[in-house]
This record gives C-alpha cells, sequence and structure tokens, in this order.
C-alpha cells in the first residue's frame, strides 16, 4: 500500500521546512563573494525574504537566525517576523570567528576562551525565550591541522563539559541539536567528526540533545540514509541542515546533484513516521528541516524556492515506496524486486502532486514562476543597493 492520491497532497502540504537567514545573502568562496541585485542589507530584510519564502510556497513557516550575525534588538524582530508572517526558529549561536577561537571554543586550552563560548551559547538561549524559539542549533567548528597539536581526551572533557553548562541553560521546552562535520576548517581532526561522536555527546547530555545531520559533512560514498535510520531508532535524530553537495560542505542547492540520496533520507523519515512504536514514530515527526545552503554564484530567493521544491519532492516520492510489498520482498529474499519498488517510487513525477498542494495551500502553482513574474526580482534590485558581501 502506498499513500493515496488525497493523503500524498496533504502529507505534501504539511511538511514544513524552515530557511535559514544567512542563505538569503551574498557568501561565496575563501576566493570571492560575489554580490547579485536585490540582496538583503539587514536582518529584517532577510526576514522579508523568509515571508516572502513563505508566502509563496505555504510550507516555510520558520526561519534560522545566526548569533552574531543577525545581532538586533530580538523582541522587535520577533514582532516584525510574525507581522510579516513568520517565526523566528533555531538559534545558532557563532563560536568560530572571534579572533580568541584562534585555538578553538569549547576546546581551547584557556579556561577563559572556553567560557566566553559556553557564555556566546548561553546567551542564544536567552535570544531563544525572546523570539520563542525551541532549538539550539550547535555547531562546534574546533579541531586541530597536525597530530600532536591537541589532547584528543583531554579535549574531548572540556567539550562535553562546555556543552552540558550550555545544555542545562536550557528551558525544557528547549532542545539541543549538535551537527557534526568531518573537516574543515581543521583538517587533521575535527572534534565533533561524526553522528557517532555527536551521538556519544548527546546521550551523556541529556533527552533533550539530538544528533544534527548536516548532507555536507560527511565523507564521499558514506551511506547518510543509514545514518539517519540508526539516529530514528535511537530517538537521537534532530534535524537536518539540507544543501546538495557534490564533494564535501558546498552548500549547494538540496538535491541538485544527489536527488536520490535525498529521497532515499526521506524514506527513513516516512518509514519511521509510521512506524508502529509510537516512540520512534514521534521522534521521527520532532525532526527539523532546515536548509543549510549558501549561494555562492546563483540567485538567491530563486534557488531557496529551487531548494524547497527539491524537499517536496524527495519526500512525495518517498511516500509511493510500497512499503507492504517492500517488506515481502525483503523477507522473501526478493532482492531485484525489493529494489524495484523502490526505484519505482524514485521514478514517478510527483509535481502535479505539489501542485495540488500549493493550491490547497492558497498559493501559486509554480513559486519560483509567479516569483520572476511579479515584478518582484527587479524591485528588490532597484530598492537594496548597498547589501554587504558576505554574512
Ligand atoms: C558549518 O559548515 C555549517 O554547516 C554550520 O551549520 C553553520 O551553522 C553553517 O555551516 C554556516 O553556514
Ligand atoms: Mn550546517
Ligand atoms: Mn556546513
Amino acid at each position: 500500500m502506498t499513500a493515496s492520491p488525497n493523503e500524498l497532497v496533504e502529507r505534501i502540504a504539511g511538511f514544513t521546512i524552515e530557511t535559514q537567514s544567512w542563505g538569503y545573502v551574498s557568501t561565496g568562496t575563501r576566493f570571492k563573494v560575489f554580490n547579485t541585485p536585490g540582496t538583503p542589507r539587514t536582518v529584517h530584510e532577510k526576514v522579508d525574504d523568509a515571508a516572502l519564502v513563505h508566502r509563496l510556497t505555504g510550507v516555510t513557516p520558520t526561519v534560522a537566525l545566526h548569533i552574531p550575525w543577525d545581532r538586533t534588538d530580538y523582541a522587535e524582530l520577533r514582532r516584525y517576523a510574525e507581522e510579516q508572517g513568520v517565526r523566528i526558529g533555531s538559534i545558532s549561536p557563532n563560536i568560530f570567528q572571534d579572533d580568541d577561537y584562534h585555538h578553538g571554543s569549547f576546546t581551547n586550552p584557556d579556561p577563559a576562551i572556553r567560557a566566553k563560548a559556553v557564555a556566546t551559547s548561553v546567551e542564544c538561549v536567552g535570544i531563544m525565550r525572546t523570539t520563542g524559539s525551541k532549538q539550539l542549533s550547535m555547531w562546534v567548528a574546533d579541531g586541530t591541522n597536525y597530530p600532536g597539536q591537541g589532547d584528543f581526551r583531554r579535549r574531548r572533557a572540556w567539550l562535553q563539559d562546555s556543552l552540558q553548562q550550555v545544555y542545562d541553560a536550557l528551558d525544557p521546552d528547549m532542545s539541543m541539536i549538535l551537527e557534526y562535520k568531518l573537516f574543515e576548517p581543521a583538517f587533521y581532526h575535527t572534534d565533533i567528526s561524526d553522528w557517532g561522536q555527536s551521538l556519544l555527546l548527546c546521550q551523556e547530555l541529556g533527552d533533550r540533545a539530538n544528533v544534527l545531520v548536516d548532507l555536507g559533512h560527511h565523507a564521499l560514498g558514506v551511506n547518510i540514509e543509514h545514518i539517519v535510520a540508526t539516529l530514528l531508532g535511537q530517538r537521537r535524530l534532530g534535524g537536518f541542515d539540507l544543501n546538495g553537495k557534490r564533494y564535501a560542505d558546498d552548500d549547494l542547492m538540496v538535491g541538485s546533484t544527489n536527488p536520490y540520496e535525498l529521497f532515499l533520507i526521506m524514506a527513513e523519515i516516512t518509514h519511521a513516521l509510521a512506524d508502529p512504536d509510537p516512540g520512534i514514530a514521534a521522534g521521527a515527526a520532532d525532526v527539523l528541516f532546515k536548509i543549510d545552503q549558501c549561494a555562492m554564484v546563483e540567485e538567491k530567493l530563486p534557488a531557496m524556492l529551487r531548494s524547497i521544491e527539491a524537499c517536496q519532492i524527495a519526500y512525495a516520492k518517498s511516500l509511493l515506496i510500497d512499503r507492504d510489498e517492500l517488506r515481502k520482498a525483503q523477507d522473501t529474499g526478493d532482492v531485484v524486486g525489493a529494489n524495484t519498488l523502490v526505484d519505482s517510487a524514485f521514478q514517478t513525477d510527483v509535481r502535479p502532486f505539489l501542485w495540488q498542494a500549493r493550491e490547497l495551500l492558497g498559493g501559486p502553482a509554480d513559486p519560483l514562476r509567479a516569483y520572476l513574474d511579479s515584478g518582484l526580482p527587479e524591485r528588490l534590485a532597484a530598492e537594496r543597493i548597498g547589501a554587504p558581501a558576505g554574512w
């Protein structure tokens, strides 16, 4: 049995994605940051763009902030966002850009720097109270470039201790989502390099610490859907940073190079949502889908709309896997039959269901076309003069 057409349309309409403030500005590579016309100049203009994307798609009701990139009067920003029709979503403390973090943040040998990184993160918990945010999204950039540069176990103890102080500052209705990354900015070792490192930290922290899977943070060829299934089984999958990658942390448009991988990841989610164990299903229902892409040469708003559509397509296709037949094929050793069932869901053109879902939500059938034909790109380009390059 697969989802009926009506169910499919309703499920697509109910599948929400968080966009991120830093996805609307000019980022780039270490070689050059290019600006595109109409780029937001302030956090309010980033929120305007997030609200526009929500009006066009109907499925992006929250926008993530990165602090201090988005430093402002947070109570006022919350009101402003809500007036525009969106809410403030997850908050990410930025503990990697100050000169003080030359030799790390939570794992810095200097206790005063570790305390500063903890204080910055705890400050973000206060911001969450003001904005109504529920997830503290933590990325720790610490690592070393050379053998001998750091003592792994000593750093680990500092890391656990610092994270615990931040975790303990959370309110009972808040959670921490803890990201891992194989390499970059460090190249010999990263203190939270993979899902296992993150999971171990989360297990020690407490029930409201969960792993964040950024699709660009693995070695090539790693089976991300298997990691996702494992974390779902442990009830420790907190969310995703969604982006597309060819090599590593490319931060390209979601699904632009690897739509099959995206589909297989979504298939683990929708499979868990239907799990007879209510704990597994509830864990899957709480997963945060956040975009974490950076526009290097592309137009930002169109790129965001493309990524949202890619997520919707992958999600919808995953609901077309005939789970009963797949179970039979698995249990009878029908290898080719099982793979064919998964593949035939992936091969289905689900765009007509997306159009119906958008109709149900009261928006345009083709958000990207509607945006391009609206006159807004020209208006924003004329109004927003002097956008800064970079965050
Ligand atoms: C680090 O590469 C990362 O994926 C983290 O999620 C940061 O918050 C984000 O990128 C900044 O773009
Ligand atoms: Mn990320
Ligand atoms: Mn990244």
